[in-house]
C-alpha cells in the first residue's frame, strides 16, 4: 500500500549530490518507534504531556540552565517573550540578523530601532547603544549571532542604568558557554530555535530561557492561550506549544547531540586550517565562548580576494554547493522596515559591509571531509 501512496513520490524529488548549508541529524528511526509507540498508546499528543515535561528537564541539565519553556518555534517564542515582560514603544535590536528577530517586534506593534554592529563579533555593538536610547525605549533584543556571544556585560550594564529589559534572540545559541556558564543565562530572557536549520532539531521548536519560575509559569499561560486554570484566563495568549511528537524526538536528539558536536568542531577546524592561507577569505572568530556550538561557518570575502562575494557564490551554485548569504540583504533594507529613520545606511556602515561579504559555507555533522576538501578547492 505504502508504494502506491502518492503522497510518498515526493521522496522521488531528492537532489542526491548537492551540498547544502546544513542538513539536520536525526536519530535512528528505528529508535524513535518506541517513542511513537507511546504517544499512540496514551493519546497524550499535546498540551504539556510527559516528553514535554522530560525535554524541559533534560534540556535545563544539558544546558546548565534553571527554567525552561518549549515551544512550538523561536518565532512564537521571541513574540512571546516581549508579551511578557509586557515590552512597549520602542525595542533596539540588530539589523544583521534573521528577519524574524525584527518581525517579532512588529507583530507586538513595537518600533524597532536598529543599531549597527560590531565588526568582529558582529553582534549589536554596545558602544552605539546609548545614543540609540529615547524616553519610549523600552528593552534591548541582542542576538548572538552564529552562536558567538554577544559583549553580555557592556549589554547589561547599559540596560541597568537606563531601565530596560534585555530579552536575547539566542536561536542560534544552543549549547553555547562562556566562562560563567551557559551564555543563555544572561539578560532577562533568551529564546531559543530548534528549526530544522538548528545544531539541535525537533523538526519545528523553540524555548524560552527564564530566571524564575514565576516568570516561566506567566510564559506557559501566555502560550496556552492565556489558560491559568479550567475556567480563568490571565491574558490574550497565543498557542505557541510543543507537541509530544517534538519533545520525543527532542528526548533522542539529546543523545547523540555530543557526537554531533565533536564532528561540527573537526569540519570547522578543516575549514580553518584550509583557509589560513587565502587572500581575501576571512573566518569570522569566536568572541568569548568556552564551548562553541559550531553552528555556521560564516566567511567574509574581502575587496582583495580574486573574486566579488557574488561570484563566489555564484561558483558555489554552478558547482551544486547551496551555500547562504545569512545575513544578506539586511533586515533593515525589508520593505516593513526601510523606512524607519534607523534603517538608514548612514548608520548602519558595518552591518552593511559585513552583509555584502558574508557566505556561510555548509557546515552539519554529516558533511564528508572530501566534501569539505571540494568546497575549500572551490575557494
Ligand atoms: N532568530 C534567528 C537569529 C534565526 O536565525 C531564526 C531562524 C529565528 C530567529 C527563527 O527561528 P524559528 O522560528 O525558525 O525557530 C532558515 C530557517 O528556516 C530559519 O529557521 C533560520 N533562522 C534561518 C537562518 O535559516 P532559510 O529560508 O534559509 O531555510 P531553508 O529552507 O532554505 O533551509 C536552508 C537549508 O537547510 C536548505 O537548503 C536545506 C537544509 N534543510 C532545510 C530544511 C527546512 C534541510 O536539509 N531540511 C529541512 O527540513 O531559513
Amino acid at each position: 500500500m505504502a508504494a502506491s501512496d502518492p503522497a510518498l513520490h515526493i521522496l522521488e524529488q531528492q537532489e542526491p549530490s548537492t551540498i547544502y548549508v546544513t542538513r539536520p541529524t536525526l536519530p535512528d528511526l528505528d529508535a524513535f518507534i518506541p517513542y511513537l509507540r507511546k504517544i499512540w498508546h496514551s493519546k497524550i499528543l499535546t498540551n504539556g504531556g510527559p516528553f514535554h515535561q522530560q525535554l524541559e528537564q533534560q534540556l535545563c541539565e544539558t544546558l546548565g540552565v534553571k527554567h525552561i519553556a518549549l515551544f512550538a518555534n523561536c518565532t512564537i517564542g521571541l513574540v512571546t517573550a516581549l508579551q511578557a515582560l509586557r515590552i512597549s514603544g520602542e525595542v533596539i535590536t540588530t539589523p544583521y540578523s534573521f528577519v524574524a528577530t525584527a518581525n517579532s517586534l512588529l507583530w507586538n506593534g513595537i518600533k524597532p530601532v536598529f543599531v549597527d554592529i560590531d565588526p568582529v563579533s558582529l553582534n549589536l555593538d554596545p558602544s552605539k547603544i546609548e545614543s540609540a536610547i529615547t524616553p519610549q525605549t523600552t528593552a534591548i533584543m541582542p542576538v548572538h549571532c552564529y552562536g558567538h556571544p554577544c559583549d553580555v556585560n557592556a549589554i547589561q550594564s547599559i540596560a541597568d542604568s537606563y531601565g530596560l529589559k534585555v530579552i536575547y534572540d539566542a536561536a542560534h545559541a544552543f549549547g553555547v558557554r562562556c566562562e560563567s556558564g551557559s551564555i543563555l543565562n544572561y539578560g532577562d530572557l533568551s529564546v531559543l530555535s530548534f528549526h530544522a536549520t538548528k545544531v539541535f532539531t525537533t523538526f519545528e521548536g523553540g524555548a524560552i530561557i527564564c530566571p524564575d519560575e514565576k516568570t516561566r509559569q506567566r510564559i506557559n499561560f501566555l502560550k496556552n492561550f492565556g489558560y491559568a486554570d479550567e475556567v480563568t484566563v490571565v491574558a490574550a495568549g497565543i498557542n505557541g506549544k510543543m507537541s509530544e511528537f517534538n519533545a520525543a524526538l527532542g528526548l533522542l536528539q539529546l543523545q547523540g547531540f555530543d557526537e554531533s558536536l565533536a564532528k561540527r568542531k573537526a569540519i570547522d577546524a578543516r575549514y580553518r586550517a584550509g583557509l589560513a592561507g587565502v587572500r581575501g577569505i576571512k573566518c569570522v572568530e569566536a568572541s568569548g565562548e568556552t564551548v562553541s556550538n559550531y553552528a555556521y561557518f560564516p566567511i567574509l570575502v574581502q575587496p582583495d580576494y580574486p573574486l566579488s562575494r557574488d561570484s563566489l557564490y555564484k561558483k558555489f551554485r554552478d558547482n551544486d554547493i547551496h551555500v547562504r548569504r545569512y545575513f544578506y540583504p539586511l533586515i533593515s533594507e525589508f520593505s516593513m522596515y526601510r523606512g524607519l529613520p534607523s534603517a538608514a545606511p548612514s548608520g548602519l556602515p558595518v552591518a552593511r559591509q559585513i552583509s555584502q561579504q558574508v557566505i556561510c559555507l555548509p557546515i552539519y555533522p554529516d558533511l564528508r571531509a572530501d566534501q569539505v576538501d571540494r568546497i575549500l578547492r572551490l575557494i
